[in-house]
């Protein structure tokens, strides 16, 4: 029964709801010796596994897994009957789980919260329920589930039929007997997967209305897996342990196998491994690069699509079972029994709505644009609003009374998916942008659980009343999340996850895909960095460290973390000659860069010997003269020659369509400053004189470098200037050397840790130019003249010992009256942009570069 409304109940804190992750956190809140009300809209504690009740309901990552770790005890007494449990089993668990622990006594039942507001004089939160009940509590505690609140069934005249209507996701507790019946499932999800051979075996006749065909693999239900079995018998602690730091929350071995260069014998040998293993963290883990690589994903996808092929004999219906329109994984895979073979069954029959999409359900079925069909019984299997639609429902309104609802009208802002600003004290468990689906739940459950319950430990022996996110740790958080999502093929679908299934929903990316490890350090971080991002206040206390905990591109992060550990010695530890080497192994195992049109080699007659030249001809037709773009590597005048930077040059004539021109200058230590800017200048004459034999427009010539490329590019158009002649259009510096100054703040950010070092930089400047020739504008084009430059695009990296320097010569340039466009590569470090083919992240830095190119030229 619920309590009157007068008298406003108090609690240090509320929790909104009682499924795995409500009942976790009463437990660790009870702890902690606070005071804790758990309000439940269900009759009962399970969450999830107390609603979604419809026949074949099980969990699709094995129970073994799928399972709480915080009690050892609990593990000793409760057994799974099976590989994947069934949704009875489960609320079974979940019941015995709450009685064990006697957790009952502080929920409420059948109380929804309406609405909470915080009360700012109070610092406190009142939460009103439908029953009428006030409360009063210090923390308030969402824990509502990522898929709770069903999506209403947006399709016409679905008020209108007069037989039963059933929905997945609320299925009648005494169950339903289909025996004999029309029936019609409307959604092939992981529900209408799942409860479609099931309601087979009932109905008298099954129509199943799909619109997105959906990927599936045999669940090979079955006994719980002997290898986890025997791991978990052998060592409990250390295969929890492995689960809490893996990339899902399932221990496996990711694989390094490249879907793109694998054998077909490999990539077959996989496949059927994954294929008869059937777990969701098997089928994703075919290749290292599914989930990224368009091609590699082609490869997985149409594996499954020919399984299917070879499980439904009529050929037209196979074909409509087979996903098409979305990478595999983009969304969810479903685990099946017999789902595909339901198919084969004389009285089950597909209806394509992309082919006859609905018009409307009537009094006696549904009607499509081709046929009238009649139903005894339709199931909506039609999905959730997922991930924010139990947050917004419950009708939170933060300090200055703004809703969630209002303030996530353009997509979801949280820090580390687990507060929001405007919100104090407020957390949700599995919000969006934490790894949540796409995790194990468990395992993420129990790790948002211990983290909440320890920020309240903390800000309970520090005396402290309300914690808050920052405006900035929580746009950086919400960025980095989105960075982690534009490095895969996951926003190319209309999932879910990018809330496409619902009609007006923002769509953004709304899980953190970055891993569970990966998001695991991050929160570990932030507490251990005083609460970074966390605005903390108590009597006479009012503290933050603000700041972002993930700045950096998450692949490049990979990246640098990959060469740790292959344990590559500093470069400028050896000599020039080692380092030359080392680089050309490395440079080996590359991917190549984009196809050009044509590549040749030749020579160019320089200051003192020739130099030699790759020049990159784009796709097309060859007769027809092209900009120019004399290109200069990178490597600290030391390092790099044609094949060093050929990724990259492909790049930049791929995307810009000009003629592209590499030009091997000469290296230090062996010819020392000027001589790779002489080289370089020499270079841009020679090719002005010889445009149209190059295949370039005479007069439509640009420069461009990398690193000290880019540095010597600067100076040759300095030269040209200077010598009236010749005319350059336009100057790209990548992360450009222009200043021999390392005191500027960039050094002493980025001068350690990201590949290009204070100690290198130290060493090309020794190996290279005298001191006292430093301050000269040959070497430091930062001290030249700049007026009647041409005009200039300037690439800096976040994570660059030179990046002020970038910055400080696109400054002076337009203080010189020339137009300059800098680009930002946020997140990346000097050499990360560079990097075609491994760090995805620079793509879009390399377009924008690419379409500076181009504006270089006039129109074509
Ligand atoms: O929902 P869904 P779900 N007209 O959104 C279709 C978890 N889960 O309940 O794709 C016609 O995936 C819709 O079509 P389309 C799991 O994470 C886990 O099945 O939008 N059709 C789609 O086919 C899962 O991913 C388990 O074109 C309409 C279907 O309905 C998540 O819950 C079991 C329509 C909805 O699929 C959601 O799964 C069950 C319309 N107007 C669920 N509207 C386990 O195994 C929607 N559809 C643990």
């Amino acid at each position: 029964m619920n309590k009157p409304a007068s008298v406003p109940e108090q609690f240090d804190v509320v929790v909104a709801g009682a499924g795995f992750s409500g009942l976790y956190m009463l437990y660790r809140l009870r702890q902690l010796g606070l005071s804790v009300k758990v309000l439940e809209s269900a009759g009962d504690v399970g969450g999830t596994w107390y609603w979604n009740r419809y026949p074949g309901a099980r969990c699709d990552i094995p129970t073994t897994d799928y399972t709480y770790s915080f009690d050892p005890e609990l593990e000793k007494e409760w057994t799974w009957s099976e590989k994947y449990a069934t949704q009875p089993e489960i609320l079974e668990y979940l019941r015995f789980v709450a009685d064990r622990h006697g957790l009952r006594s502080d929920i409420e039942f059948s109380a929804t919260v309406t609405s909470a507001r915080w009360d700012e004089p109070e610092k406190r939160w009142r939460i009103t329920t439908d029953g009428g009940q006030e409360i009063r509590c210090r923390y308030y505690i969402m824990a509502t589930g990522c898929l709770s609140m069903p999506k209403s069934p947006d399709i016409e005249g679905a008020g209108r039929f007069a037989g039963q209507v059933y929905f997945t996701s609320r299925w009648p507790h005494e169950g339903v007997d289909l025996t004999g019946q029309r029936v019609a499932v409307i959604g092939t999800g992981s529900s209408g997967i799942q409860s479609i051979p099931l309601i087979a075996r009932q109905a008298r006749r099954l129509t199943v209305f799909q619109r997105t065909p959906n990927f599936s693999i045999p669940a090979h239900n079955g006994p719980a897996p002997a290898d986890r079995l025997e791991r978990l018998a052998e060592d409990r602690d250390e295969y929890r342990d492995a689960a809490r730091w893996s990339r899902g929350g399932v221990p496996i071995d990711p694989t390094d196998i490249l879907g793109g260069t694998a054998s077909e014998a490999v990539r077959r040998e996989r496949f059927e491994a994954a294929w008869a293993q059937g777990e969701l963290f098997g089928i994703l883990n075919v290749f290292a690069d599914q989930g990224v690589n368009p091609a590699a994903n082609d490869i997985v996808a149409e594996m499954i699509r020919e399984k299917i092929r070879s499980i439904v004999t009529d050929p037209g219906i196979a074909e409509a079972l087979c996903p098409k329109d979305h990478y595999f994984g983009t969304k969810r895979p479903c685990l099946d029994t017999g789902y595909f073979e339901t198919y084969d069954l004389p009285h089950v029959q597909l209806v394509d709505l992309r082919k006859q999409p609905i018009v409307s359900i009537t009094e006696e079925g549904i009607e499509t644009a081709d046929e009238s069909f009649g139903f005894d019984a339709i199931v909506y299997a039609t999905g959730f609003d997922a991930m924010t639609g139990a947050l917004v429902a419950a009708d939170a309104a933060g300090r200055d009374g703004v809703s969630l609802k209002e303030k996530w009208a353009a997509g979801p802002s949280t820090y580390l998916g687990l507060m929001t600003t405007g919100f104090p004290n407020f957390f949700m468990l599995t919000g969006p942008g934490s790894p949540s689906v796409l995790s194990n739940m468990t395992v993420s459950i129990e790790q948002h659980v211990d983290w909440v319950a320890g920020c309240l430990e903390n800000m309970r022996d520090e005396g402290l009343e309300t914690i808050e996110p920052t405006a900035l740790a929580e746009a950086g958080w919400n960025q980095h999340v989105q960075d982690c999502a534009a490095i895969t093929l996951h926003p190319t679908a209309n999932s879910w996850y990018m809330g496409a299934n619902v009609p007006g929903k923002p769509r953004v990316f709304l899980p953190y895909i970055g891993g569970v490890n990966a998001y695991r350090q991050a929160c570990d971080e932030v507490a251990a960095q005083g609460y970074l991002g966390f605005r903390l206040t108590g009597p006479g206390e009012d503290r933050c460290r603000d700041g972002v905990i993930r700045r950096m591109q998450p692949d490049v992060a990979m990246v640098l973390e990959f060469m740790a550990a292959a344990g590559m010695p500093p470069l400028e530890t050896l000599s020039a000659a080692d380092a030359r080497a080392l680089l050309a192994v490395t440079a080996e195992a590359r991917p190549p860069g984009p196809e050009v049109g044509e590549v040749t080699d030749g020579v160019i007659p320089g200051p003192s010997g020739h130099l030699p030249y790759r020049l990159y001809r784009p796709a097309g037709p060859s007769e027809g003269l092209r900009p120019l773009v004399m290109y200069f590597h990178g490597g600290g005048w030391v390092l790099g020659n044609l094949d060093s930077d050929d990724p990259l040059c492909r790049d930049l004539c791929a995307r810009s369509g000009a003629v592209v021109v590499s030009v091997n200058y000469r290296h230090a230590p062996e010819v020392r400053f000027p001589a790779a800017a002489l080289d370089a200048f020499a270079a841009v004459q020679w090719a002005d004189a010889n445009a149209i034999e190059l295949g370039g427009i005479p007069g439509q010539l640009a420069v461009a470098g990398w690193s000290a490329g880019a540095n010597v590019a600067a100076v040759a158009c300095q030269l040209a200037r200077g010598a009236e002649g010749p005319h350059i259009s336009g100057q790209l510096l990548v992360c450009p050397v222009v200043d021999s100054d390392m005191t500027r703040p960039s050094y002493t950010e980025n001068g350690d840790g990201y590949i290009l070092t204070t100690a290198l930089m130290r060493w090309f400047w020794d190996h290279y130019a005298d001191p006292a020739d430093r301050g000269d504008p040959r070497a430091a084009p930062l001290h030249g003249n700049l007026e009647g430059l041409p005009e200039a695009c300037i690439v800096t990296a976040d994570f660059d010992p030179l990046r002020d320097e970038g910055v400080a010569y696109a400054r002076a340039l337009e203080a010189a009256g020339v137009p300059v466009r800098l680009v930002r590569a946020r997140g990346h470090t000097h050499t990360s942009v560079t990097m075609v083919g491994v760090v995805i992240s620079g793509a879009p830095v390399r377009a924008e570069i690419g379409e500076a190119l181009g504006d270089f030229f006039p129109a074509p």
